[in-house]
């Protein structure tokens, strides 16, 4: 195509035969100061090559409107006080004697972690938590702690958003200094799918501490304490507080269902309080605590433990709040919500709506809803954008009760289901997952022990398999890898053991393990990893990316070299970095602190003999075209 100046300049820059010295540069080298524009320039032609990969290949040039949302007004320059201080200055012994002084129920929020997890895959960016950040400190002082790490949004944000999960770290608490930032950690599995060595898992809790993280709440897939045992340890030696959770399955109000009894909690729970913890968490992610249960339960364990209780449930079936009120009036110390527009369903119950619920009782929130619900209104229009990655489910559910699977799998499950051809089995797979947590041996169902159960209902679909013909039809299948893994004690000890009959068919002569897998892994070598991207990249990794770089090998380095291929995307706005730009659309895009390009894309053309589409864009008012590969 035709090159205008501006082109020119960039792609004899970038030109082979420029870069090996090959070529006559004589008019650069008379000009030393074309330089100096370089880099500037460059960083803009990554972002029109990165929108015009989006138009050719990914939206063609199709994107819908999405609308602003308002940022409320605060007063600035206020100095904050909130939980963070009390743990700043009195330590987590301290923090628990505050939270063991109030009458008020303690409101956990979970928008930033939890509920986009279980609503729209993760997707959130950073830019969207840090445009209402501050607000949400001012506005929202009074919450206990904001979830706002962990679980899945480690990889995610690595592997779907392309920026880092420590700079959203490091931004949010830049502008929310007065509330406590919790994380989930899946015990030895971090913020990943299987167990990792000691080393990583120590190493990786250091930097979470060092980064920002204040409380962690930690659980194991299976309910093993041991599984437990590095990570509360670990924690313990910070001066951050250690929550511990217990994964609620089963329904203790049900006498049929004898396994999880009240009995079986009460004992975790004293198993708990023994380590050092200092809070005990209900886990319920499935959303299977009925409103009697929480009532039945919360009440028993306030009598029978001294460190302070706190409920997370989901609101899959419908009755969160109610739960969540129940728990209240039996004396839970805290509970975990979402704002209202970004809550119900597979998310958290709805924080704004307790709050209302409880004002004007004995534990009035004292939180204003009035504040709150604009926090609320910024997140029902920025969750526009996030709409291509909504599950579709419309209303609760009470199958929940039977199917017992966890807000985040529900929601995924269908798409995972359909992408094995087996859209038109979905009903089936449902059915098989109760079927497959009975032969796994009726276990606790959270990542990553719910993936395994999801596989084996997905693999029972496909080869016609049932409870009762799999020991003999069963017999020479190879099975999927997590259920290889679990069956190896791989993810932990389940309550009860397994059936030893479908062991040996699982595993077909491989030893399986019983300790706790950590002994047995050997330790991760950080200097190879440090090594091997100075190598490749020729970069210095810090710390905490060499902890990035251990936990998710494969997703961490196609994040640096999507990095180094067209740069940081993490200041781009939402709708630009999904769907990039639609024909006549002009975007203000910052690409470094303070360093923004206008860019309007003016138009895509039909693809040349070799099959290259050009699309012209202007960049700050200059004519640029590229030419992209159409793919599809
Ligand atoms: C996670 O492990 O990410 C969860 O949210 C489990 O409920
Ligand atoms: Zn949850």
């Amino acid at each position: 195509g035709v090159q205008t100046n501006k082109d020119f300049l960039i792609n004899v820059l970038e030109h082979d035969m420029f870069k090996s010295g090959n070529c006559d540069t004589k008019f650069i080298d008379d000009h030393p100061e074309l330089f100096n524009i370089q880099a500037e320039k460059s960083q803009a032609y990554d972002v029109i090559r990165y929108f015009g990969e989006m138009a050719v290949n990914e939206t063609f040039g199709n994107k819908p409107d999405f609308d602003e949302p308002e940022i409320p007004e605060i007063p600035r320059g206020i100095e904050l006080r909130g939980t963070k201080q009390i743990l700043n200055e009195q330590g987590p012994d301290g923090l628990v004697k505050w939270i063991q002084s109030q009458d008020k129920l303690l409101l956990g929020d979970t928008t930033l972690r939890d509920a986009h997890q279980s609503l729209f895959a993760t997707r959130v960016r950073s830019r969207d938590m840090i445009k209402i950040a501050k607000e949400t400190a001012y506005l929202g002082q009074d919450i206990f702690a904001l979830e706002m790490w962990g679980g899945a949004t480690f990889d995610v944000a690595y592997n779907f958003l392309k920026e880092s999960p420590w700079r959203r770290l490091d931004e949010l608490r830049k502008r929310i200094p007065n509330i406590l930032f919790q994380m989930l950690l899946r015990g030895a599995n971090a913020v990943g799918y299987k167990n990792y060595p000691d080393n990583v898992l120590r190493k990786f809790i250091k930097e979470s501490a060092e980064g920002g993280i204040d409380v962690f709440r930690i659980f194991d897939s299976l309910n093993w304490m041991e599984g437990m045992k590095v990570s509360i340890e670990e924690v313990l030696k910070t001066d951050k507080v250690c929550e511990v959770a217990m994964c609620y399955t089963g329904d203790i109000l049900d006498p049929k269902k004898i396994k999880y009894d009240l009995d079986y909690y009460v004992r975790m729970a004293h198993e708990i309080e023994a380590t050092g913890a200092h809070i005990l968490a209900i886990k319920d992610m499935s959303a299977l605590l009925k409103p009697a249960a929480a009532f039945k339960l919360i009440k028993t364990l306030k009598e029978e433990v001294k460190i302070p209780v706190r409920l997370h449930t989901h609101d899959t079936a419908g009755n969160g709040v109610a739960a969540i009120l129940m728990a209240t009036m039996a004396g839970v110390d805290i509970a975990d919500a979402a704002f209202s527009s970004m809550s119900g369903l597979t998310s958290q119950p709805s924080l704004n709506s307790v709050v209302a619920a409880l004002a004007n009782t004995p534990r009035d929130t004292g939180m204003s809803e009035d504040d709150l619900q604009l926090i609320s209104d910024y997140w029902e229009t920025t969750r526009q954008v996030y709409g291509k990655f909504e599950s579709g489910l419309k209303s609760g559910s009470a199958e929940i009760y039977k199917l017992e699977i966890p807000g985040g799998q529900y929601s995924n499950l269908k798409s995972q289901v359909e992408s094995f051809g087996l859209g038109h089995k979905f009903k089936e797979v449902k059915q098989k997952y109760m079927e497959a947590n009975v032969l796994l041996g009726d276990i606790v169902k959270v990542t990553p022990s719910s993936k395994v159960v999801g596989d084996m209902a997905i693999f029972m679909v496909q080869n016609g398999l049932d409870k009762d013909n799999i020991y003999d039809k069963g017999k020479d299948l190879a099975y999927p890898n997590s259920v290889v893994d679990y069956f190896r004690g791989m993810i932990g000890q389940p309550e009860g053991g397994f059936d030893p009959k479908l062991q040996e068919i699982v595993l077909k002569g491989i030893e399986p393990i019983t300790v706790r897998p950590g002994t047995l892994l050997p330790p991760e070598d950080f200097e190879a990893i440090r090594a091997e991207y100075r190598d490749e990249f020729g970069i210095e990794l810090a710390e905490r990316e060499v902890t990035s770089a251990a936990l998710y090998p494969k997703v961490f380095k196609n994040y640096v070299k999507f990095y180094q291929d067209y740069g940081d995307f993490m200041r781009m706005d939402t709708h630009a970095f999904f769907y990039g730009l639609k024909e006549g659309e002009t975007a203000e895009v910052e690409v470094d602190k303070g360093k923004r390009f206008i860019i309007r894309m003016v138009k895509m053309g039909q693809p040349n003999e070799e099959g290259y589409r050009p699309v012209l864009f202007e960049v700050d008012g200059f004519r640029r075209e590229i030419y992209i590969e159409d793919k599809r």
